[in-house]
């Protein structure tokens, strides 16, 4: 199981995705997501310049020490960069000891938890009634759980509102800015969810995302107005910075809150869990350090009540969202797992194993992650630069986006 070259797959079938082939003696290849949103041409450089040479002439099967070994021995420890370039390493490494063991990934996990993954679904609209309209449609497609997110008044383009039938941040052209006003934000979310659960009921599982935009004490007055609605988590209510924040948040409000999709490592998440400050750590396979480190991410959860709930934009490639989908599967401690449905053109360039059904998703159980990138395909789809977008407030001061 010798590895004998790796090379890296930039492609643009609707978004952009960096994805890695490692290639071993024995004929059979592995794929690991290496996609940083806006900031994909880094990986790709960290793997083909710093990363594959050293990768040559190893062992694909020790997956544990090739971990440690580009993690300690890059000295220069953590980040996005260097955490993507691992975690995409090492779902290609799990991807291989799969293939060659005939077994799909969650079964070399230590088998199903569950019998299917519980996702959510994206529900957006510029005004509250398309909103509760979208979300209406999710669940008549059978989705539990839902994602509302609504237009602002005053607010040009908002986080979160589909154009057309999907969400997609990034995009190819000039950068885009745009401007951000928190108070009439925190005036319509909490009518949005009031007209949500008198229209959907108390059934259906409801979450926002608040893309990191509030102060401590704005986060705690929306946590507290949400109450009465009671959604399945907020996300991302702060700046990802300051875990302490949590503390005041908490004192304030009984609404469940979720946090960690631009999170690298196990360090990043360490006070939150054990003081329990969230209640769900959302860390992505391929940006924090792949399915070896997330297990580690998950054992400490674990110990301090605290669930996964796996990012999942379209920004993470099927191959991120197969090893998503093999750990939620197996994880004890799983929570939920956003599911945003790629383009018809990305599905095409990577053919997976993976199925959606009636709210849930199972990873399928061809070996490996289960998922093959056709690379003539791809290659029709060359990489075009995108951005995300930026915020400011009105005076012109940078802010969140
Ligand atoms: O803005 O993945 O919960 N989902 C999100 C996403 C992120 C993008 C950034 O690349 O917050 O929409
Ligand atoms: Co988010």
């Amino acid at each position: 199981m010798t590895i004998t070259a790796g090379r890296v797959i930039v492609c643009s079938p609707g978004r952009n995705f960096v994805t890695l082939r490692l290639e071993t003696a024995d004929g059979v290849a592995g794929l690991g997501d290496a996609t940083l949103n806006g900031r994909e041409l880094a990986v790709a450089s960290y793997l083909n310049d710093h990363v594959v040479p050293l990768l040559i002439g190893r062992d694909a099967r020790r997956i544990e020490d090739i971990w440690q070994f580009l993690y300690k021995g890059a000295y220069w420890r953590r980040g996005p960069v260097t955490m993507t370039a691992i975690a995409a390493v090492d779902m290609a490494l799990w991807d291989i000891k799969g293939k060659a063991l005939g077994a799909p990934v969650y079964q070399l996990l230590g088998g199903a938890s569950r019998d299917a993954v519980t996702v959510y679904a994206h529900a957006s609209g510029e005004t509250i009634e398309d909103a509760v309209e979208s979300a209406r449609r999710h669940a008549g497609m059978g989705y539990t759980a839902v994602r509302v997110q609504c237009g602002i008044p005053g607010v040009e383009r908002p986080y979160g509102i589909a154009r057309g039938d999907r969400y997609e941040p990034a995009e190819r052209g000039p950068l885009s800015e745009t401007v951000w006003n928190t108070e009439p934000y925190l005036a319509i979310v909490p009518r949005l969810f009031d007209r949500l659960r008198r229209e959907l009921g108390s059934e259906i599982a409801l979450l926002h995302d608040a893309h990191h935009r509030l102060t401590p004490i704005e986060a705690a007055r929306l946590g507290r107005a949400l109450e009465p609605y009671s959604l399945f988590w907020l996300e991302d209510p702060t700046p990802a910075e300051n875990p302490e924040v949590f503390r005041l948040i908490r004192q304030h409000t009984t609404t469940p809150l979720a946090v960690g999709e631009v999170f690298n490592s196990i360090h990043d998440c360490r006070q939150l869990l054990e003081e329990q400050l969230v209640d769900y750590i959302r860390t992505s396979v391929a940006h924090a350090g792949g399915i070896t480190h997330m297990r580690r991410i998950a054992a400490v959860a674990e110990i301090h009540g605290v669930r996964m709930g796996s990012h999942g934009a379209t920004d993470l490639s099927p191959v991120c969202l197969a090893a998503a989908l093999h750990f939620d599967l197996h994880v004890h401690n799983f929570g939920i797992q956003e599911y945003m449905p790629h383009s018809a053109e990305t599905d095409r360039v990577f053919p997976h194993a993976y199925r959606f059904h009636a709210g849930v998703m199972h990873p399928g159980d061809a070996p490996g992650l289960g998922v093959e990138l056709d690379e003539a395909l791809a290659a029709t789809f060359p990489y075009e630069p995108a951005w995300l977008p930026v915020a400011r407030r009105a005076d012109g001061t940078m802010h969140d986006w």
